[in-house]
């Protein structure tokens, strides 16, 4: 213990009792820890922190109490979450001999939510969010509606500064929050509207008939925005459909749905005329990025189907076969299960571990998909067809994918003409940048350490894979390169151990046309070698957007803030700051110290989350306000976490 907790702590001896210094302790590691409670504290981080509390009022709505939830982004930085839920029992906590406002609030109550008598389903931090929440907030008030009265409470960095009383007489129930987050654990306290939106919107689909209100009162004249489906994961999936650029094969969303025991699963679907799939999993209302049971038995269960009502009414030839990857080509799916003790896998908790659920899954598909083909005939058949079609375009890429490898064209020993290798050949200490343009393709290549870095330059647009089946991919002109540099292969033959470079760093320009390209090979990683970003390999490297310099001083500055205090560094005069407008305008020296130096440079390490997004067809996180894709695409593209 540090000096200053210890006086702390004594001081605390001698106010409370034992549980009381519990509550303080654990608030206290949250503070200490934040990462270990909500992951990071980044941008990402902090808005955790409105999740934390939207996700309590979620909870009261899924007990059939609240109907109306709504967020304010504040102008003084804070945020308001209101509901009109029952409101907190007004009463004592036996245990803690605290109002259970506190007890919600200012301790780590471990295990089930506020002790497994609250509510059956929990996702995310099992009840201790609020806590978590106003251990990082400078300041959170938290105004209780119940019972006629209303009642307050205030906290400061976790600790109490105005004791729970009731404050006045009311009509109204349910429970206000207002947090201020805490600027010195947050490296940002800007929430941004559209990831706020984003997150409200799923949750609105994800609970059909909730009824979810965004109001930005930073944003002069902005309306409040009302999300609400009465029509849940259903309207998701029209939603998502409508956001991209195809048509439907079939008018209506399938849905089905199904429990067993305390546990629920709801499935949605449709197809529409791309070659890709779009399949979104949620374990109590989190996003499984990496899916997981449900998935897995969603699976099993459409392959099986599509086999057995084919081969019935022969649309399948006796000999063919679908495999899972025809069954869902083109399909766009939610499946959203809900149940008591989810269990979570792999680092980013992003995977559902129950088995039971894989069973519970496939049970109901399996069930009421073959159900729904027999009643709707003209709509299993148009989707078998599509099916058919992509099985025999697998086969066919195959065939493409034999010839060029008699010609020789995707021997592993083969590499491009193009890359520029490094003579390292032990793949945990090269690197491989993919560079955007043939001019900055060769300065890098005169910067470079050649020892390990390999350089491969990439020229003209990279094929869009959303547009692309496999047979296409195998005759790109810029994918090919791509595939034979890294050695692995592709798809079912992809191969990680014949992965050639430890770090795949993409380098383009910080512009429009840059983010572009990054978007278009995340989605090319994401959908043909998603291992690489699973397994950390991929990153994008940050070329700085300034050269700031007075005399023979320069500094380098990878944003305008830092531009500005480089600037302020360097004292008044005669100071100049130049704007890289691309990485052609830097000569090789310079490209080595800024982006390509080990000791020096800044790496973002791609998540699958990132490149989740980077695929999401610009749809998830866009506002109903269609910007240009461009805009958008550029924004999104700099979304990326971990620095190194
Ligand atoms: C803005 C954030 O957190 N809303 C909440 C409730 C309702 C109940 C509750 C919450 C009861 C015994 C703890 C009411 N009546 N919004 C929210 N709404 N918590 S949090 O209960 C907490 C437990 O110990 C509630 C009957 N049962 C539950």
């Amino acid at each position: 213990m540090s000096e200053i907790d210890e006086k702390e702590f004594e001081k605390a001896t001698e106010q409370y009792g034992d549980s009381q210094i519990q509550v303080l302790e654990g608030l206290e590691a949250v503070r200490k820890r934040p990462g270990m409670y909500i992951g990071t504290t980044s941008a990402k981080g902090l808005h955790h922190l409105i999740y934390e509390i939207v996700d309590n009022s979620i909870d009261e709505a899924l007990a059939g109490f609240c109907d109306e939830i709504s967020v304010t982004l504040c102008a003084d930085g804070s945020v308001l979450v209101e509901d009109d839920g029952r409101g907190v029992p007004a009463g004592i906590n036996e245990k803690l001999q605290l109002p259970t406002l506190e007890v919600i609030f200012a301790t780590l109550h471990a295990g089930g939510k506020f002790g497994g008598g609250g509510y059956a389903i929990a996702g995310g931090l099992h009840g201790v969010g609020a806590s978590v929440v106003n251990a990082l907030s400078e300041k959170l008030v938290a105004t209780n509606h119940r019972d006629g009265k209303t009642y307050r409470i205030s906290f400061s960095k976790g600790k109490t500064v105005e004791p729970f009383s009731c404050i006045g007489e009311t009509d109204r129930h349910g429970l206000t929050v207002q947090f201020w987050p805490d600027g010195t654990i947050f490296e940002t306290t800007e929430f941004d509207t559209e990831i706020v939106r984003a997150r409200l919107r799923e949750q609105a689909f994800l609970n059909a008939g909730v009824k979810l209100v965004l109001k930005d009162e930073r944003e002069p004249g902005h309306e409040p925005e009302i999300y609400c489906y009465e029509g849940g994961i259903k309207s998701f999936v029209e939603y998502l459909n409508s956001k991209k650029a195809c048509e439907i094969i079939h008018r209506d969303v399938i849905y089905v749905s199904g429990k067993k025991g305390t546990s629920i699963a709801e499935v949605a679907m449709q197809y529409n005329d791309t070659y890709n799939e779009t399949l979104l999993s949620f374990a109590n209302n989190m996003h499984t990025v990496e899916g997981g049971t449900h998935e897995t038995g969603f699976k099993s269960a459409l392959t099986k189907v599509f086999n057995d009502y084919g081969r019935k009414y022969n649309i399948l030839k006796p000999d063919e076969k679908l495999q899972g990857e025809d069954t869902r080509e083109g399909l766009t799916a939610v499946i959203s299960v809900k149940l008591e003790d989810a269990q979570f896998e792999s680092q980013t908790k992003a995977k559902l571990g129950n088995s039971e659920v894989r069973t519970l899954v496939e049970g109901i598909l399996t069930e009421k998909l073959t159900e729904y083909f027999e009643e709707n005939p003209a709509t299993a058949r148009a989707i078998i067809e599509k099916s058919i079609g992509a099985a025999r375009a697998r086969e066919a890429a195959r065939r493409a994918r034999e010839l060029t490898r008699r010609k020789g064209l995707l021997e592993s020993s083969m590499l491009p003409d193009k890359l520029a290798d490094c003579n390292e050949r032990r793949m945990e200490y090269t690197e491989l940048y993919m560079v955007e343009g043939d001019s900055a393709g060769g300065t890098a290549k005169d910067g470079r350490d050649s020892q390990f870095q390999a350089i491969l330059p990439l020229r003209g647009k990279i094929l869009n894979v959303e547009k692309a089946r496999l047979d296409r991919i195998y005759s790109s002109v810029q994918i090919v390169p791509i595939i034979l540099a890294l050695g692995t292969g592709i798809g079912e033959e992809f191969d990680i151990s014949k992965l050639r470079y430890g770090k795949i760093i993409i380098m383009a320009d910080a512009d429009v046309d840059g983010a572009h390209i990054k978007t278009l090979l995340l989605t090319f990683f994401f959908r043909h070698m998603r291992p690489l970003i699973e397994q950390g390999h991929i990153y994008a490297a940050m070329p700085p957007l300034y050269r700031v310099f007075k005399g023979k001083q320069q500094f380098y500055a990878f944003s305008d803030e830092e531009r500005d205090k480089y600037i302020e560094q360097l004292g008044g005069t005669g100071v100049s700051a130049e704007r890289y407008k691309g990485l052609g305008e830097m000569d090789k020296d310079q490209l080595w110290e800024t982006t390509m130096d080990p000791e020096r440079r800044i790496l973002k390490r791609v998540t699958v989350e990132d490149a989740f997004e980077a695929d999401a067809m610009f749809t998830l996180l866009m506002g109903d306000k269609v910007e240009p894709r461009r805009e958008f695409i550029e924004k999104n593209a700099k979304y990326a976490d971990i620095d190194i």
